[in-house]
C-alpha cells in the first residue's frame, strides 16, 4: 500500500551502464558465518570510527575504477571527507547531492595490525568482516581485491591472511567501493529511469524508482571487524532444540575447516556457569534435565533464558597442535503451528508487537547502540512481545538482544517491493534463494526467531508468483525444517498465488486510510470480512501483520480527522475490537505499523517521511502509544502463566 513508485536522486546525472551492477555476484558459499567473538583462541579488532570517503562524481561514476583508487591511499587520488562508520552517508553532510547520490562511493581505513597476527608461529587466520554494507560492495586490502558481495543487510567476510601476512609492514589499507543502485533483480528491487524529454529535464537526467516505502539509505551500516582464528578452526555450528517430559534436547552439528583430523568437545553451561551436559564429535545430542526453557517476554518471569554452548576443537596441523574455542548462546524452545494457533513450548503464543525499521536522524540505517537500547526499553514499556524485521534482516546486535530479552522475531528477508513481472524471473529467483541461504545461515541458531518471512507485499496476484513463492518457501524450509515460513501479503485472498505455500497467513490492511479514507466506521465490517475470507480459504492461523494511520505529533481534532493523534487512536481501537473477537478463533497476532516514524523518499503523501509511528522518529510517544500500551499489558496479563498479575509497574528490569 506504499505509494506506487517514488523517485529519488533526481539531481544526479550520469549514463546508466556504469551504474548498473555489471559485476558478477558472488553466491553465498557453503562456509559458516559465525558472529565474531573474543574467545581464548580468537581476537577481534573493531574498525568503527572515521573512514576516508569520496563519492565518485565523475560523469560516468567510473573514475574510481578507471584510475584504480584502490591502488593508493584514497587521499592521493582526490579530495576525501571524514565519514563515520557505521552510518548511512546520506544525511551526514549539508550536500543535497550526497543525500540523493546514486552510484559508486569509496571508503577507506588504514589500520595497524598487531605483529602477532602477522608473524606469529603458527600465524593465525585473519578475517575481515562487514556486518552489512548497502548495497553492492567490492573490498580491497592493500590494493588486492578480497571479496565482492551483493545485498545490503547481511554480513560478508574475507580471509585476508595471505594478503596481510605477505606485506612488508603492519599497515593494512582497506578500501571499499559501494554502489546503491537497485535493479529489477536486486533485493529489494528498483529501477533507473532516464527522463528523456529535453524540454523538461537536463541531459542524462535519471531517477531511481523504488516500490517500497522507506528511504534507500546507503553506506557501511554495521560494524566492520578484523578477527583471528587458528589456521584450522570451527567454521559453523547448527543447533536445534526440542523438549519433552522435563528433558531438553540440543541437537548440534559442528563443521571444522583446515583439518580433516580434528577432535571436538562440547559443554553446555547454564547461567550460573554450571555444566549441564557434555558431548563430543561433530554431530550429536545434549540432554538437559529440567531445562530452563527459552520463554518470550511476558510469558514467564525469567524470559530469554540462554545457555552457553562452548565448542572446543583440537587439530594437529603440520606438526602444530591448534586449538579453537567458540561459545554460542543457546535457548531451548519449540515452535509449532496448528490450524488456529502458534505454539511456543506447547503454549499458545499471541504476537502483540510492532513492525520496525532501522532508521534514525543523521545516522540513517547505521547501527547505533543508544538507539538500539532505547528501542528495547520502549518495546518493553509498551508490553510488546514481538516484532517483524520489516523489511530486511536487522543487525546481529539487535538480534542478540531479542534472544536475551525474549522478544520474539519474525525474521524478514529484503524481499520488499517485488512488483515488476521481471522481478519474478529466474535471475531474481536465484538471487532470492541465495539471500535466504545467507539469512538462515546467519540467524538459524537464534531462539527469538520463530518464523521466516520471505517477502513483504509482493505482486502475489501475478501468476508467476506461484512458482516463485513455492520455490523460495520450499528452499527456506529445506534450509531450516524447524521453523514455519511465511510472506506478508496485501493481495486479495482469492487471487493470491503465494498464500497456498505459507504456514501462517500474514495480511496487511489499511481500511479507512488508503481505502475509504476518513471512514473509520467501515473497519469492523471490512476487517471481519478480511479475516473470514482468508480463514475460509486456507484454514491457517492469521497475523494482522500491518495496520495503522499517519499522525503528525501535536495535530489534534475531535471528532477525529486523518493525520491527527485522535484519528490514529480511533483507528487502532476499531481494529482492536475486531481482533478481540477473532483472537478467540484463529487470529494469532497483531503488529502495528509502525513502531516509530521513519524516513521515506519525498512525495505528496509523505511529510518528512512516514508518520505511522506510535513513537516519533526521536522516540517520543504519540497518544496512540498509550492505547497500545494499555492493550498489550492487558493481553499479557490475560495469557500470562504467572500467578500474580504482571503490572506495567513491575517492569521487566532484567
Ligand atoms: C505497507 C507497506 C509499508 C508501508 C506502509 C505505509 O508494507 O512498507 O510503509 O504500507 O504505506 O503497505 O505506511
Amino acid at each position: 500500500m506504499a505509494p506506487a513508485a517514488s523517485g529519488g536522486g533526481g539531481a544526479a546525472r550520469c549514463p546508466l551502464p556504469v551504474l548498473l551492477l555489471l559485476l558478477p555476484g558472488l553466491a553465498a558459499g557453503p562456509a559458516g558465518m559465525l558472529q565474531p567473538r573474543d574467545t581464548p583462541s580468537r581476537e577481534r579488532k573493531e574498525l568503527g570510527g572515521l573512514w576516508s570517503f569520496r563519492a565518485d562524481l565523475s560523469p560516468g561514476r567510473d573514475a574510481g575504477f578507471a584510475q584504480r583508487w584502490y591502488r593508493r591511499p584514497l587521499r592521493q587520488t582526490g579530495p576525501v571527507i571524514d565519514m563515520p562508520v557505521p552510518a548511512s552517508f546520506n544525511d551526514i553532510t549539508q550536500d543535497p547531492s550526497l543525500e540523493n547520490y546514486i552510484g559508486w562511493v569509496w571508503y577507506e581505513k588504514e589500520v595497524l595490525l598487531p605483529l602477532r597476527w602477522l608473524r606469529g608461529e603458527p600465524a593465525p587466520r585473519v578475517v575481515l568482516r562487514f556486518g552489512s554494507a548497502h548495497y553492492y560492495s567490492i573490498v580491497w586490502v592493500n590494493g588486492v581485491q578480497v571479496v565482492e558481495h551483493e545485498g545490503g543487510h547481511l554480513p560478508f567476510e574475507a580471509d585476508i591472511s595471505s594478503v596481510v601476512q605477505g606485506s612488508p609492514g603492519t599497515l593494512c589499507r582497506i578500501t571499499v567501493a559501494l554502489n546503491n543502485t537497485l535493479t529489477p533483480h536486486t533485493l529489494p528491487p528498483g529501477s533507473i529511469q532516464y527522463m528523456t524529454d529535453k524540454s523538461r529535464y537536463p541531459k542524462n537526467y535519471f531517477v531511481q524508482n523504488i516500490r517500497f516505502d522507506f528511504f534507500n539509505y546507503a553506506g557501511i551500516h554495521r560494524p566492520v571487524v578484523l578477527y583471528t582464528t587458528p589456521a584450522a578452526y570451527i567454521d559453523d555450528i547448527t543447533v536445534t532444540t526440542t523438549s519433552s517430559d522435563s528433558v531438553g534436547t540440543v541437537r548440534y552439528q559442528v563443521s571444522v575447516v583446515g583439518s580433516s583430523a580434528s577432535s571436538l568437545s562440547l559443554s553446555l553451561r547454564d547461567q550460573e556457569g554450571k555444566v549441564v551436559a557434555t558431548g563430543d564429535g561433530p554431530v550429536g545430542e545434549l540432554k538437559v534435565l529440567s531445562p530452563n526453557l527459552w520463554w518470550p517476554y511476558l510469558m514467564h518471569e525469567n524470559p530469554g533464558y540462554l545457555y552457553s554452548l562452548e565448542v572446543q576443537m583440537q587439530a594437529q596441523v603440520g606438526g602444530a597442535l591448534l586449538e579453537d574455542v567458540y561459545t554460542l548462546p543457546v535457548g531451548i524452545r519449540t515452535v509449532h503451528v496448528t490450524s488456529t494457533q502458534f505454539l511456543i513450548n506447547g503454549r499458545p503464543f499471541y504476537f502483540h508487537g510492532v513492525n520496525k525499521h532501522e532508521d534514525a536522524d543523521i545516522r540513517g540505517k547505521g547501527l547505533d547502540w543508544p538507539l538500539i537500547v532505547k528501542d528495547f526499553n520502549l518495546l518493553r514499556w509498551l508490553g510488546a512481545n514481538s516484532f517483524r524485521t520489516s523489511h530486511y534482516p536487522y543487525a546481529e546486535e539487535i538480534m542478540d538482544l531479542c534472544d536475551a530479552y525474549g522478544i520474539v522475531v519474525i525474521d524478514e528477508s529484503p524481499g520488499v517491493g517485488i512488483k515488476l513481472p521481471e522481478s519474478f524471473g529466474n535471475k531474481s529467483l536465484q538471487h532470492h534463494l541465495a539471500v535466504m541461504e545467507e539469512l538462515v545461515r546467519r540467524d538459524k541458531n537464534r531462539p527469538s526467531v520463530v518464523m521466516w518471512s520471505v517477502a513483504n507485499e509482493p505482486a502475489s496476484e501475478l501468476p508467476p508468483a506461484a512458482h516463485y513463492f513455492k520455490t523460495v518457501i520450499a528452499h527456506t524450509k529445506a534450509l531450516d525444517p524447524s521453523r514455519p515460513v511465511t510472506f506478508v501479503t496485501d493481495a486479495n485472498y482469492a487471487l493470491d498465488h503465494g498464500a497456498p505455500y505459507v504456514d501462517v497467513i500474514c495480511v496487511n490492511s489499511y481500511f479507512s486510510w488508503y481505502h475509504d479514507p476518513g471512514h473509520l466506521e467501515v473497519i469492523p465490517l471490512q476487517l471481519t470480512a478480511q479475516f473470514e475470507n482468508w480463514y475460509k480459504t486456507y484454514q491457517k492461523p492469521i497475523i494482522q501483520s500491518e495496520y495503522g494511520a499517519d499522525s503528525v505529533p501535536g495535530l489534534h481534532s475531535d471528532p477525529p480527522m486523518m493525520f491527527t493523534e485522535e484519528y490514529q487512536q480511533a483507528m487502532l481501537r476499531e481494529y482492536h475490537s475486531v481482533f478481540d473477537k477473532k483472537r478467540k478463533e484463529y487470529v494469532i497476532g497483531e503488529l502495528i505499523w509502525n513502531f516509530a516514524d521513519f524516513m521515506t523518499n519525498q512525495g505528496t503523501t509523505r511529510v518528512l517521511g512516514n508518520k505511522k509511528g506510535i513513537f516519533t522518529r526521536q522516540r517520543q510517544p504519540k497518544a496512540a502509544a498509550f492505547v497500545l500500551r494499555d492493550r498489550y499489558w492487558k493481553i499479557a496479563n490475560e495469557s500470562s502463566c504467572l500467578p500474580p498479575v504482571i503490572t506495567s509497574h513491575s517492569l521487566f528490569l532484567k
